[in-house]
């Protein structure tokens, strides 16, 4: 089997390429030209991978790398994906993280309408809730360019499937993390904020809202789900998520008590990481995709919480203040 990830330099890419290596699968990942390299997150396993260069805004790279690939799943990952950056750069946003996913359904279209493609929607599509728990069912309501653009690749995703009847899900994945997610997010820049005070590089961590409830998961659970989607007779949509909620409050507190240190001694509030709108609280109900996936998260908040910063602290353990 062959499977092309595009976005296999990120968190989920890399995760999911680990996973496909590991039941058998030919992994072909799509990154793009830049003058320095970012395949960090997939050094280990880079010699097993086959990348290719194309770019989510220009279309006759995607045809001319489906023609090649001619792949029997597409996972597509790559976005722009940092919800404060879709403020600043909101043209970019919809560029890469709406109509990229129409050209890439567009590609899959004309080259390889047989193969099945997955779609990597968002939990910020809901963002001012309308509900809690969060089902399929929910009403959207974003509150970025980034959520709108989700919404527009969510929605274009299910229209594909029904108007040209490809095999193309979209999963309605809630914010997941790891050791290997990006800095700028709220987690991992709380556990590698943790890492850089307890081993005296820094005295403060500078910090947003506080209040804001997330159902966070952890990203090798989740991209289990992406595949397992996939492995079904029928395409359809799936919510994942852990079903547990917590404040970022919550989380500094665990990751501070982790090591030994009291979170209030550290955290300043920052206005600068306030954003202009705000999604206050996201908590999902994946029980769709428990009964028909057989899908469910293995790491819990705690563990997700000690593995970051653990890890966070291996990494700083030669570097000297
Ligand atoms: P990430 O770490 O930010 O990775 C994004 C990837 O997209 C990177 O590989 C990046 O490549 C690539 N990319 C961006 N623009 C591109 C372009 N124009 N052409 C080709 N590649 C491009 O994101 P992630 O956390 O792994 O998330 C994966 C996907 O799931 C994203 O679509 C994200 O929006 C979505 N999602 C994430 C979460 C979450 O909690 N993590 C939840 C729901 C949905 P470079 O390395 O070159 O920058
Ligand atoms: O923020 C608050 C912030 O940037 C979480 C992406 O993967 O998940 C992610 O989007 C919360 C927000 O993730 C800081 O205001 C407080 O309420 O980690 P985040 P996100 O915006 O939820 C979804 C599901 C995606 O799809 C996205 O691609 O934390 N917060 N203080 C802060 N956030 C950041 N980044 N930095 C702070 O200092």
């Amino acid at each position: 089997m062959k499977a092309l990830i595009t976005g296999i330099t990120g968190q989920d890419g890399s995760y999911l390429a680990d996973f496909l290596l590991s039941r058998g699968y030919q992994v072909f990942g799509m990154v793009r030209r830049s003058s320095t390299e970012t395949f960090e997150r997939i050094a280990h396993i880079k010699d097993r991978l086959n990348l290719k260069q194309a770019d989510l805004l220009d279309q006759l790279s995607l045809i001319e790398l489906m023609e090649e690939v001619q792949p029997d799943e597409i996972y597509n990952l790559a976005a722009m994906s940092f919800v404060p950056t879709s403020w600043t750069q909101p043209m970019l946003t919809g560029e890469f993280t709406a109509i990229g996913v129409t050209r890439m359904l567009e590609a899959m279209r004309h080259v390889c309408p047989q193969a099945k493609f997955y779609q990597a929607s968002s939990s910020e599509m809901f963002g001012q809730v309308r509900e809690v728990p969060q089902t399929e069912l929910t009403p959207f309501h974003p509150r970025s360019p980034y959520g709108a653009a989700k919404a527009y690749g969510h929605y274009i995703t299910v229209n594909y499937r029904e108007s040209y009847n490809l095999f193309a899900c979209s999963g309605i994945l809630f914010n997941h993390e790891s050791p290997r997610r990006g800095k700028e997010f709220v987690t991992r820049k709380i556990s590698n904020g943790v890492a850089r005070i307890k081993r005296g590089l820094d005295h403060e961590l500078r910090m947003g809202n506080l209040d804001a409830k997330r159902d966070w998961g952890f990203a090798g659970d989740y991209v289990k789900a992406m595949w397992m989607m996939l492995q079904q007779d029928h395409p359809d949509d799936y919510l994942i998520a852990t079903g547990q909620a917590h404040s970022v409050r919550d989380f500094l507190e665990q990751a501070f008590s982790h090591v030994g240190l009291d979170w209030k001694q550290y955290v300043v509030q920052d206005p600068q990481f306030i954003r202009p709108a705000e999604v206050d609280q996201l908590m999902g109900n994946s029980s769709k995709a428990r009964r028909v996936l057989g899908w469910t998260p293995e790491v819990d908040f705690h563990g997700l919480v000690t593995m970051m910063v653990d890890s966070d602290l291996a990494k700083l353990q030669t570097v000297k203040p």
